[in-house]
Order: structure tokens, then C-alpha cells, then sequence
């Protein structure tokens, strides 16, 4: 089958749409274009394991789908183990004749809760096994499909609906955890982080991933209107923001090897902040605590940059 291409600056992007439009994501959800730019970057040579999350409910009401190629649901806990079952099923039904040799790729799906908090366990045996597969985590920041509720990558300050701000709390009280860095720590070939609002380097990221023999994790910001209260047409502005007060830094690790794919003078985070109504309580004090926070995790990261860098004794 021949495809159909376009043409933006020097690159040639896929017209095919794997992740069909129809679907019922909100407004302006920046999860639904990352979305929609994995899958042209994955093609159709994919089995998609997807947990129990946004993607998930906006893509598959039945009778209908959005999904152009062969798609599981699975649940919070087990996404990462049906991904590693797709892996070596059809790795043996290659290997007996019942199915043609081609690569296929297994490819896990799931949002921020069901990442890194309870589909945590089977993520961390799958890394561990050394499945040929890739687990991509779509990070919201919070349970969002179910009400906006916090997930332990919620960032410190952001009030949702289970850590709400009130007189004798701030909201969200403790630290983003940081996934990324938790994969790396599994000795996998590839990690990475990107956001929709660079979509070449997601998709340039997705592809190096599926590519890579053994293991990766992409971890993509995924900017969310409702639970964060930010206007519909903010989200690719957002993301930026995000990336450009070092927030969310765009960086990979390659066999442990880091680098930073975007590295901006840092913008101030309040900028990034007050954008956003889950932090419009946030007092210049506690601003102040965050943009702390980011410089010094950004200088630990640019450390192991240029660690990584320099030549090895
Ligand atoms: C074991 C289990 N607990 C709770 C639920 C209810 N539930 C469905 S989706 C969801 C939130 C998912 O959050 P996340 O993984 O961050 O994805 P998002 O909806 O934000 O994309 C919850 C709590 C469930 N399906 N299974």
C-alpha cells in the first residue's frame, strides 16, 4: 500500500491516521493529538495494549472505535504484562509458521495512574524481563478520567478533587514522581520524554523506541484542559511553557547515556503557574518553593548530560 505523505519544513509526515478523529477526548486535549501523533509515528504494524484511563474510555465507545489497528484493553494493573504476553506470543507463533515474519511491535498505553501507581509493579517486572516492547505513559497529572484526582504524578501545589486546596491545605503536598528516572533505573535501552507541543521530537522519540531491541519507556506530557483549568485552545501553549521553565524537560536516555533534546534559557515557572487555575491559590511564597524545586532538578539533569558527555576514564 502506498502512503500518502506531507511535506512540513524538511520533514515528511504520514496523512495515514491510525487514531481516527470521532473520538469523544475533550476540547483541546493535548493527550488526544500526542495521541494521534504516536500512532503516526508507530504505523500499522502494532498491537496496542491500552489500560483503563482517558484514552482509553474517549476511544472505544461501542459500537465504535478510533482505533485503526489491532487494539487490547487492558486493566490499570496488568497493562504492561499484556503487552510482554503480545511480545512473545507472536514472537512464537513466528517461530511455528502461523503467522507471516515481520516485525510487529507491542506497545503498551496507559495514563499517569495507571503507570505509576498501580500498574506500577507489572511495568517494573516487564522492564525487568527484557521484553522487546514499549511502554509509553501519558501523563496528565492526575486520575482524569475519573474526576481529576490526584495520582502520585500530580505536582506538588496543583489542587484536584481528592487533594483540594483549603484553608488548611495547598493541595497536592508532595513531589511528582518521577517515572522517567524510575525507568532508567531498570537498565533499559531507551527512555524518554516528550509533550505534543514538539511533535517531531514525539514522534521522532516514539519511533527510536519502537525501534530499539529490548525495553523502552516514553514518558509524554499530556496537557489536560479540564483537570488543569486552562482555556481549550491553551494546550500546545501550555506544553511549551512546560518544556520552557524546565518543568518538563525534553531530554532521552539512550544505554544510560543522556541528552537533552531542547535546552532553553529557563523561563520563569510562575509564567507556567498562573496559567493554570489548579495553581491560581498558589501564594508567591510557594512559587517561589516550586521554581526551587525546578532549578535544582534541572541542574541534577544537566549534570548527568554532561556526565554522559564526556569521555569515559
Ligand atoms: C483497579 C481500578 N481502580 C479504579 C478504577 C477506576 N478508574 C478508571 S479510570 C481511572 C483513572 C485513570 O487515571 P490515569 O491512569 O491517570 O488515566 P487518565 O484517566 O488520567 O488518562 C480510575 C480511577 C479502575 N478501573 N480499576
Amino acid at each position: 500500500m502506498t502512503q500518502a505523505t506531507v511535506k512540513i519544513g524538511k520533514r515528511e509526515i504520514t496523512t495515514d491516521e491510525l487514531f481516527a478523529s470521532g473520538h469523544r477526548g475533550c476540547i483541546g486535549c493535548g493527550e488526544m493529538l500526542a495521541v494521534r501523533l504516536t500512532m503516526k509515528a508507530l504505523g500499522r504494524d502494532v498491537v496496542i495494549s491500552n489500560a483503563t484511563g482517558c484514552i482509553e474510555i474517549v476511544s472505544s465507545p461501542l459500537p465504535t472505535t478510533s482505533w485503526e489497528v489491532p487494539w487490547i484493553h487492558t486493566l490499570f494493573e496488568n497493562t504492561a504484562a499484556v503487552a510482554s504476553g503480545v511480545e512473545s506470543g507472536l514472537k512464537v507463533m513466528m517461530r511455528k509458521g502461523r503467522i507471516p515474519q515481520k516485525q510487529i511491535h507491542s506497545i503498551a498505553i496507559a495514563g499517569d495512574g495507571a503507570t505509576s501507581d498501580i500498574g506500577f509493579q507489572a511495568l517494573s517486572g516487564a522492564l525487568e524481563r527484557g521484553h522487546d516492547f514499549v511502554y509509553i505513559c501519558f501523563d496528565n497529572e492526575a486520575y482524569m478520567n475519573t474526576g481529576i484526582q490526584r495520582s502520585s504524578s500530580t505536582p506538588y501545589g496543583a489542587s484536584t478533587t481528592t487533594a483540594p486546596v483549603g484553608k488548611k491545605s495547598i493541595g497536592q503536598t508532595t513531589q511528582k514522581k518521577n517515572m522517567p528516572e524510575i525507568a532508567v533505573a531498570h537498565g533499559i535501552p531507551y527512555v524518554a520524554t516528550a509533550c505534543a507541543s514538539y511533535p517531531f521530537d514525539l514522534m521522532e522519540k516514539v519511533k527510536k523506541a519502537a525501534d530499539v531491541k529490548g525495553p523502552a519507556y516514553v514518558h509524554v506530557f499530556s496537557v489536560c484542559d479540564t483537570g488543569w483549568r486552562i482555556p481549550t485552545n491553551q494546550s500546545v501553549a501550555v506544553g511549551r511553557m512546560a518544556v520552557q521553565s524546565g518543568v518538563f524537560p525534553l531530554y532521552e536516555v539512550e544505554n544510560g547515556k543522556y541528552k537533552l533534546n531542547i535546552d532553553p534559557t529557563l523561563k520563569p515557572v510562575a509564567d507556567y503557574l498562573k496559567k493554570q487555575g489548579r495553581f491560581r491559590h498558589l501564594s508567591d511564597a510557594e512559587i517561589q518553593k516550586i521554581q526551587e524545586r525546578v532549578t535544582s532538578e534541572y541542574a541534577k539533569l544537566k549534570e548527568k548530560v554532561a556526565r554522559s558527555q564526556a569521555p569515559s576514564a
